[in-house]
């Protein structure tokens, strides 16, 4: 009798798709793993509570509390994920010596020390993040686009110093560092001047991008939003406004999340859009519900076309893949790990598509055929691949996977009292 593995792969066989080549192209393609999901976005720089007009919601027990919890707690995620992996950082988990503090605008290389130590004993990439908010300096809900110079000053040297350190972090590991800007910046409410602080942003960003960085190991990027919790009527870093950014200054790239935009719309119809013109774009994946609540990412339709569009566009090394979620209502290592495994599934899903033959039947206009094939390939096996790439992996599979994380739950968590 044939293994399910073996029987998948026949069937998948008959469609011209060769698993095994799938698994092991899927075992490369990075995608990188923010370390805000183990803290609720609290970071090691302050006290003070999250701001920028996100949230999370939830007191779920065994939250990290220490750089070296919130780093066990990432190596347990990355054990039970399969697939090549960055690790995504915020500037607020610097990580300082005993009695050593600096502030946002003062940070070095030095103090990610521990995070590229993490990196390389993986073999990975590191990926940065300035972090523009839950901070003492954001006046009146605005940082770069502030109408303060002083204000506006201390968030550019911010960025500058990122810059730096995501230069640092390409260099120590041989991969380059997407560093991504996004800043709650906005208002509540109807605003008397939409102009002003979008050409302040602009302009700030251009000073943080003016110092002298490696373009190949740096890649910019911009992300934009629609609204923020307490920054309902206008955002500074709107749609249009990243967008532009990135299409006139060279080397910057757009960054999409999918919990910024309306709810009808839709990232996976945008990808297609901005290839046909960047080079290079990233994303943010994450699952709104609602509004930009940021949940788990599930194996949902959205996701799984997503990914669908980065396949079929060829764009699976033009396209730099991060998630950004933060749920603390429930086991963070298993929000982390359901949501990574996730985009994972959602790769393989598309991977094993035929999208050679489903794009011929689109051009020849044989579109009745083509509504058949799309519905039939929804109940190819897909799971017996799934589970054969989770063993080869190493990993847990999904019957596996609950009692991996109620362990370290006991183990671990549950003695952080
Ligand atoms: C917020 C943005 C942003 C943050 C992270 C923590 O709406 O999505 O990317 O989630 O920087
Ligand atoms: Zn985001």
């Amino acid at each position: 009798m044939c293994n399910r593995y073996e029987s998948a792969k026949e069937i998948y066989a008959k469609l011209g798709i060769d698993t095994d080549a799938v698994i092991e192209t899927l075992k490369k393609i990075p995608v990188s793993l923010h370390c805000w999901q183990g803290d609720d976005v609290k970071g090691f720089d302050q006290d003070g509570p999250l701001t920028g007009g996100i949230q999370t919601t939830g007191n779920y027990m065994g939250k990290a509390r220490t750089p070296d919890e919130l780093i066990a707690d990432m190596e347990k995620v990355m054990s039970l994920c399969p697939g090549a992996k960055k690790i995504n950082v915020h500037a607020c988990y610097a990580i300082f010596e005993k009695g050593e503090f600096v502030d946002r605008d003062k940070l070095e290389p030095k103090h990610f020390k521990k995070w590229v130590d993490l990196a390389k004993k993986y073999g990975v990439g590191l990926d940065f993040n300035p972090t523009f908010f839950s901070h003492g300096k954001v006046k009146d809900g605005l940082t770069l686009s502030s109408p303060d110079k002083a204000t506006r000053d201390f968030w550019i040297a911010h960025g500058q110093a990122c810059v730096k350190i995501s230069e640092y972090f390409a260099k120590e590991t041989g991969v380059p560092c997407v560093m991504n800007i996004w800043t709650g910046d906005g208002y509540k409410d109807i605003p008397a001047d939409r102009l002003g602080p979008r050409v302040r942003y602009k302009e700030s960003i251009e000073a943080i991008l003016s110092i002298p960085y490696d373009k190949n190991l740096v890649k910019p990027c911009v992300e934009s939003k629609v609204f923020g919790i307490g920054v309902e009527a206008y955002t500074v870093g709107s749609a249009e406004f990243a967008l532009s950014f990135a299409a006139m200054h060279d080397g910057c790239l757009p960054l999409m999340d999918n919990g910024h935009y309306h709810p009808t719309e839709v990232v996976s119809d945008k990808i297609p859009a901005l290839l046909a013109f960047f080079p290079e774009i990233a994303l943010h994946i994450t699952r709104p519900i609602r509004w930009d609540s940021d949940h788990v990412v599930l194996f949902d339709d959205e996701t799984k076309e997503m990914a669908k569009e980065i396949v079929r566009c060829n764009a699976l090394d033009k396209v730099y893949m991060a998630l950004d979620y933060f749920d603390a209502s429930i086991n963070r290592i298993g929000a982390w790990t359901v949501g990574f495994r996730s985009w994972q599934k959602a790769l393989l899903s598309a991977m094993l598509t035929p999208n050679a033959q489903l794009k011929k039947l689109q051009d020849e206009n044989k579109l009745s055929e083509l509504m058949v094939m799309q519905e039939r390939v929804k109940t190819l096996p897909f799971g017996d691949v799934w589970r054969e790439y989770c063993v080869r992996s190493g990993v847990p599979t999904e019957c596996q996977l609950f009692a991996e994380i109620e362990k370290y739950e006991n183990e671990v968590l549950a003695k952080r009292v």
